[in-house]
């Protein structure tokens, strides 16, 4: 059997110290997995940090594909992950860091499990771009489905940009990733799982499934819609999506 609460720490201590660790070599279930999620999110509420909402993952093609991971994930976002607007963050604070263009939603009222895309769309207050950084603990950002749920699903900081009110359509903006101003990830919000909107009803259902309704004034990234893009000290990363403005911030050593 294997020991969640050890895992737990172990996955804790690799993200708190960016250090690197061998994939789990156990097989754990996927209960499991999210156990040892929720178990190591829980060393961080201890520390004083707070959930702001969850993340999506693999809700496109081509992250699924860049991955090798086939099934939709979610992970918990904490105050500690964000990322200032505008703002930098240092690259010392992660093993392997890369992005993700991403669409975030502000939630107004609870969601949580059989949804559908018009009662999703109700609970939303507000639409934003948003970047998501994510870093795996995993050596060579290798992973099993179970090691990177267990792993936060590589959740390690985000950026939201300018809220706008759900008054459109975003089922296909254009998005525009740039690092120092030359565009490097071109792509649509339709890559998520053909509309965003949908990625918030699986979010719903998970949230069900974990007995963790999604909260108002929480906050859901609808997952990456290109493949990830590595990081390096010294860029300014910028994700422009179609309507909804821009959000940005750079990599300091
Ligand atoms: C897992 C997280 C995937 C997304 O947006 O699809 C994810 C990973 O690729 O490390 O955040
Ligand atoms: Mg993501």
């Amino acid at each position: 059997m294997a020991d969640i609460r050890a895992l737990a720490t172990h996955l804790d201590d690799a993200s708190r110290n960016a250090t690197e660790i061998p994939q789990l070599t156990e097989p754990i279930s996927l209960a499991d997995a999210y156990d040892i999620q929720k178990q190591s999110i829980a060393h961080r509420f201890s520390r004083g940090e707070k959930q702001v909402g969850i993340k999506m993952g693999f809700t496109s093609r081509a992250k699924m594909v860049q991955m090798g991971v086939h099934d939709m994930i979610w992970g918990r976002l904490t105050d500690g992950m964000i990322v200032e607007d505008g703002g930098s963050t240092s690259y010392r604070k992660y093993v392997h860091p890369r992005i993700e263009p991403e669409v975030a939603f502000l939630l107004k009222r609870e969601l949580v499990g059989t949804v559908t895309p018009l009662q999703a769309f109700s609970a939303v207050e507000a639409i934003a771009p948003a970047i998501e950084v994510i870093d795996s603990r995993y050596k060579a950002f290798k992973f099993s489905l179970t090691d990177v749920v267990a792993d936060n699903s590589s959740s390690s900081g985000f950026v939201v940009g300018p809220w706008h009110q759900p008054d459109l359509d975003c089922s296909n903006l254009g998005i525009v990733v740039s690092f120092n101003g030359i565009p490097v990830l071109v792509g649509s919000t339709a890559a998520i799982l053909g509309n965003p909107l949908r990625s918030l009803v699986a979010a719903a259902r998970f949230a069900a499934e974990a007995d963790e309704p999604l909260q108002p004034g929480w906050i859901v990234m609808a997952g990456g819609a290109s493949h990830a893009e590595a990081l390096s000290p010294g860029l300014w990363v910028e994700c422009e999506v179609q309507h909804l403005g821009r959000s940005g911030f750079s990599v300091v050593e």
